[in-house]
């Protein structure tokens, strides 16, 4: 090829590659399939390695992390990089709405609104649509030189998009990383013995300001625009919501949930749609934040001191808290698991009392180093149970003491056993334990499984306890009036009881498997099963490999069903269950599992396909399949060259199918 048309080629390349990138990250739209898109990539590379001399810093493939810098350079901000007033109740917003209106004369404002990402204040600078420069927020006037860790964010275009682009344009946003690249990077670092943050922005900014890019590179960083500095060039819309349009069409990505609302009542109303929808976010938020929308308005309102008069930050409650630990308690949980838990001093995080937080298990519990009597960091995120941050080891006593695990439950005195590679340790008492026992019935009662209200922790609590009942088996043969004998439980809520549990008799198969409490059956597992194997006998009798073939079922789950199923009380409290009245309609079995009770043996060499395919697929289709012919052998598969598994079954009288025979079948039963 002559270089120009290599030229040519490469450019193409690139343009594609940025626009699909594009399509990706800022559109969330992909235009092409992963594979197309590696293939172009691929192309590029390839012709970057045959002309390095043609390689710009702008080209998609230079994104993998530069050289590690001795140390980062300064940088200044031709206009500071503000910070925002914060407001952190209705009142406050009121007053900042009141200000703005006295100002600028004027009654109904229009604001933007969008949602406060809890990341890192940075500037990125694009010189004629290329990025030249990328700085840290600093102190807003000096910041620091990231350009090389700014290039390896996948989300920020080296190249701006347009024919229309500026001659110089700083974007200013944040960047932050999502609750998922938090989660993994927290993960690898424990794999690695390295140490955890506390959270995504603390991960944020720890791994922009790497000097090593290389890392910055594989920390899955990513980012929102927000707003302009300097620009040369171009002409700017007259708003900030039409300036965050002309950003997106340049290629870079802004918020989705930035709306356009007025006065104080659209503030309000805002911050309580995004409160209501935080958690389903990808991303951590700490609040919201309103601008006046019009850039004519902004300029009349001005600055005060380091924030703008036209902008304030409506913070969400502090998810965090300083605290005291007043003892280590453990809990038995359903399966056994003894979770150490932590009493704390009450404490208000994000709006809520908080006494309790899990500790999850003993390593946890060592690795933050918690002792009884810390002062610690607590976080209550959304309605997931508080947990503790970090000790706060300045302000640790002497009366502070170390926790040791029991080792015997503090529910029933057995044994506590801690298996090998388990982070977990369990009460070896089973259904003897009142706790498992206890935590069982609750289960089965909840709202998900057998849906029984009015059966609280404490009613079940007192029914163990006085003997009445052992297990689930027993909770419907409980008589109204015995009910009504127990002290604070009326006649009324005693008959409005009997009459929740005859209502859960009518259920569901999925419901009920789910809340028999199986390890590791949780709602999607028992529904797999429920819709998989139709009945409640097919469950009990499949073998490890017939679970296996179920999607999602891997071998641990497995086993964990065939170990329910092997242990005859189990299966005798079901039946109890089942006299009792519970039923549920038929289900229909996937319709693929038309093979059911035929055992089939393979022989043979296959030409379409391997024999592992082979079994899956007949496993899947309920079929089982033996190694060996017997009478009770329903088909052999005769492949080429077939053992003397062949001989024996044309000896048995066993039907013997050949590979196409095979196909038909399964076609067959697939419809
Ligand atoms: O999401 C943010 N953390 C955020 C910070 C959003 C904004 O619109 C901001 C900001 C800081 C300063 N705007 C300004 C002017």
């Amino acid at each position: 090829m002559a270089l120009e048309q290599v030229k040519r080629h490469i450019a193409e390349l690139r343009e594609s590659i940025n626009l699909h990138n594009y399509h990706y990250y800022v559109l969330d739209d992909p235009a092409i399939p992963d594979a197309g898109y590696d293939r172009l990539m691929r192309e590029l590379v390839r012709l970057e390695t045959a002309h390095p001399e043609l390689i710009t810093p702008e080209s998609p493939t230079q994104r993998v992390g530069a050289q590690p810098l001795p140390e980062f350079s300064d940088v200044t901000h031709q206009i500071p990089m503000l910070s925002l007033a914060n407001a952190f109740t209705a009142e406050e917003v009121t007053a900042f709405d009141q200000r703005v209106r006295d100002r600028l004369d004027e009654e109904d404002i229009v604001y933007s609104a969008e949602t406060k990402l809890d990341g890192l204040a940075v500037s990125v600078m694009y010189d004629n649509g290329k990025l030249l420069q990328a700085a840290t927020r600093g102190d807003g006037t000096t910041g620091e030189d990231v350009t090389q860790n700014v290039r390896t964010i996948p989300i920020i275009p080296l190249t701006l998009i347009g024919n229309d682009l500026p001659e110089r344009l700083e974007v200013r946003g944040e960047v932050y990383m999502t609750r998922e690249g938090f989660r993994k990077l927290n993960e690898n670092q424990e794999r690695r013995n390295e140490k955890q943050f506390a959270n995504p922005r603390n991960a944020a900014a720890g791994s922009l300001r790497q000097l090593d890019p290389r890392i910055t590179a594989r920390r899955q960083l990513t980012f929102f625009a927000h707003g302009v500095g300097q620009y040369e060039g171009t002409v700017m819309p007259e708003s900030h919501i039409d300036m965050l349009q002309q950003l997106k069409r340049w290629g870079l990505p802004v918020s989705p949930q930035t709306k356009q609302i007025h006065g104080v009542q659209g503030c309000l109303d805002y911050y309580h749609d995004i409160h209501e929808i935080r958690d389903n976010l990808p991303y951590e938020i700490d609040g919201v934040v309103f601008k006046v929308n019009d850039f004519a308005q902004q300029k009349v309102l001005g600055f005060v001191s380091r924030a703008p008069r036209w902008a304030i930050a409506y913070k969400f409650p502090p998810e965090e808290e300083i605290t005291k630990v007043i003892d280590i308690e453990v809990q038995v949980g359903r399966t056994g698991a003894l979770t150490p838990v932590a009493r704390l001093e009450p404490v208000t995080v994000g709006g809520v009392t908080v006494t309790n937080a899990t500790l999850h298990n003993e390593d946890e519990i060592r690795r933050k180093e918690i002792w009884i009597g810390d002062t610690v960091i607590v976080r209550r995120a959304g309605d997931v149970i508080p947990e503790v941050v970090c000790v706060i080891k300045e302000q640790r006593t002497p009366a502070c003491r170390k926790f040791h695990m029991p080792e015997y439950c503090p529910a029933c005195g057995s044994d506590v056993e801690r298996m090998e590679g388990e982070a977990v340790a369990r009460c070896s008492g089973g259904l003897y334990c009142p706790a498992q026992c206890i935590q069982a019935i609750l289960h089965f009662s909840s709202r998900r499984a057998m849906n029984i209200g009015g059966l609280g922790e404490k009613l079940v609590q007192k029914l163990v306890e006085k003997g009445y009942i052992r297990n689930v088996a027993d909770l419907y043969s409980m008589t109204e009036k015995e009910l009504a004998g127990l002290e604070r439980m009326g006649k009324r809520s005693a008959a409005n009881l009997v009459k929740a549990m005859e209502k859960s008799k009518q259920t569901t198969l999925e419901r009920f498997l789910y809340a028999l409490g199986i390890r590791e059956v949780g709602e999607a597992t028992a529904r797999a099963l429920a819709r998989h194997f139709g009945s409640l006998e097919a469950i009990q009798q499949a073998e490890q490999e017939q679970l296996e073939a179920v999607p999602d079922i891997g071998h641990v789950v497995a086993s964990h069903i065939t170990t329910f199923f092997n242990q005859a009380h189990n299966n005798k409290i079901i039946q109890h269950l089942l006299d009792a009245g519970i039923f549920w309609p038929m289900v229909q079995a996937n319709q693929t599992r038309l093979l059911e009770g035929k055992t089939f043996v393979l022989t043979g060499t296959l030409q379409t396909m391997s024999r592992e395919e082979v079994k899956q697929k007949l496993l899947t289709l309920g079929a089982r399949v033996s190694g060996s012919v017997s009478k009770k052998t329903s088909f052999v598969i005769a492949g080429v060259d077939p053992g003397s598994k062949y001989d024996k079954a044309q000896a048995l009288g066993v039907p013997i199918l050949d590979e196409k025979d095979m196909l038909e079948m399964m076609k067959h039963h697939q419809r």
